[in-house]
């Protein structure tokens, strides 16, 4: 008899974000620091990468595929009717700068693109190079990583706002209590966003309801985000950089 649904599968942890077969990644830092530059690289593409801030305005996007040895195997052993290999969507954003959240540079435009994404590769500046502009007039990718996670959080900070106050008119002052749990979980983001001043997926212990709420918004701050730094080559062989 086969096993019933659920015995002794190790149940696993509620993860934040959407899942499915085809994921988005977004390519988001400062303007000018070399996205483009990297999109291409990594999508064998030929968007504008040009020496001055905001090259890039709608976002570039491209398919790529994700080889894998063990799918390979597997389709050789198996012999399926279908394959269907990983393929990874690369969008690169237009660059963000301080005040973004609030209209800055290109505006909010920036929102949507990164929304649509389900994770970032948040791209930073290590290269020395006079001749190519950095928009803090200095290279710092520390300080350029937090004016980003400090966009982002803000952009959460104006996202969490209007779902409190619809919350409340419904669950606290309308009396449809049903929506009460999910007006507390929205107070306990609201606090650590905003008055911890934190992103979302640095807070390690949401449970299974705060999850499937968090999963509804999916805030900026919840993504998952892997940072790159652009080297020199000549850093980067020898894996050595001043940062
Ligand atoms: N010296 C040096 N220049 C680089 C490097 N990476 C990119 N560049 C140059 O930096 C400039 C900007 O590169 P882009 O890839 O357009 O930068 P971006 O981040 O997409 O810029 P925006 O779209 O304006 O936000 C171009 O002239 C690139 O050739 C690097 O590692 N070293
Ligand atoms: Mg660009």
């Amino acid at each position: 008899m086969p096993p019933k649904k659920g015995d002794g599968e190790p149940k696993l942890p509620p993860i934040i974000g959407r899942f499915g077969t085809s994921l988005k990644v977004g390519i988001v830092g400062l303007p000018n620091i070399g996205k483009s530059t990297f999109f291409n690289v990594l999508t064998k593409s030929q968007a504008a990468a040009e020496n001055f801030p905001f090259c890039t305005i709608d976002p570039n996007e491209s398919r790529v595929p994700v080889p894998d040895e063990r799918f390979n195997f597997l389709c050789q052993y198996h012999k399926p009717a279908s394959k269907v290999p990983a393929f990874l969507n690369v969008v690169d954003i237009a660059g963000l700068v301080k005040g973004a959240h609030a209209g800055q540079g290109l505006g909010n435009a920036f929102l949507s693109h990164i929304s649509a994404c389900d994770a970032i590769f948040h791209l930073t500046r290590a290269f020395e190079d006079d001749d190519i502009v950095h928009i803090e007039g200095s290279v710092d990718p520390i300080r350029d990583i937090e004016i980003i996670h400090e966009e982002l959080r803000l952009k959460d900070e104006e996202l969490v706002m209007p779902i409190i106050d619809k919350l409340e008119k419904v669950a606290v002052r309308g009396g449809d209590k049903k929506l009460k749990p999910e007006y507390d979980i929205m107070c306990k983001v609201k606090n650590w966003v905003m008055d911890e001043k934190k992103h979302v997926r640095f807070y390690h212990d949401w449970n299974d309801k705060e999850i499937d709420v968090l999963n509804k918004h999916l805030l900026l701050t919840s993504k998952p985000m892997i940072y790159l730094v652009n080297l020199s080559e000549k850093d980067y062989i020898r894996k050595k950089n001043k940062w």
